[in-house]
């Protein structure tokens, strides 16, 4: 069966098969976690991004694309990105749910076993935390129980009040 598991600290230090981060649709990078990872993956990152936008342009809100993972200990990166909070009526549940499932389904299909995820869209973009946490915990569940490929997700959080919230909610 696969694990969720809790871990509160910087997750370009996780040595997983991929983790994810929470981009925005240019790819080019940014600040919170988007810019941790260019920082710490090196300019390989940004050049597999590239190639991405020339092949197809940037990446659609809800949607995910893979690169490599640079010099992380993680072997790539799923960048997704998450929808900017509009007060909740501009279908920010449902693109919040599919940048989780996306980005599980693109593991699965690169043969990928063990991935992590920060806390997307709830720093810059604005999305309130206890409304973000339960979609992330549920889509994340429902989607492993439907595919056994998947054998660990890390949902790793920046901040102790994310921790309880999320601690609270796989406890549940
Ligand atoms: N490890 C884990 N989590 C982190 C780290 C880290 N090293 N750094 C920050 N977080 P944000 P968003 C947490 O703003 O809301 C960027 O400019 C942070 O505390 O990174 O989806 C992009 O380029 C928060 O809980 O992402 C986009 O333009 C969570 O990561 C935009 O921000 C997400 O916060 C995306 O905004």
């Amino acid at each position: 069966m696969s694990k969720l598991t809790l871990l509160r600290g910087d997750i370009t230090k996780l040595e997983v098969d991929a983790i994810v981060n929470a981009a925005n649709s240019s790819l080019l990078g940014g600040g919170g976690v988007d810019g941790a990872i260019h920082r710490a993956g090196g300019p390989a990152i940004l050049q597999d991004c590239q190639a991405i936008r020339a092949r197809q342009g940037g990446c659609k809100t809800g949607e995910a694309v893979i690169t490599g993972g640079g010099n992380l200990p993680a072997r790539h990166v799923i960048h997704t990105v998450g929808p900017v909070w509009r007060g909740g009526q501009f279908d920010e549940a449902h693109l919040l749910a599919n940048c989780y499932r996306n980005s599980l389904q693109l593991a699965l299909e690169q043969g990928l076993k063990t991935l992590a995820f920060p806390c997307i869209s709830t720093g810059v973009f604005g999305y309130p935390l206890e409304e973000a946490a339960p979609i992330a915990v549920e889509t994340v569940r429902e989607f492993l129980g439907g595919h056994p490929g998947i054998e660990e997700v890390v949902f790793c959080v920046f901040s102790p009040a994310e921790e309880k919230l999320y601690s609270a909610l796989l406890n549940a």
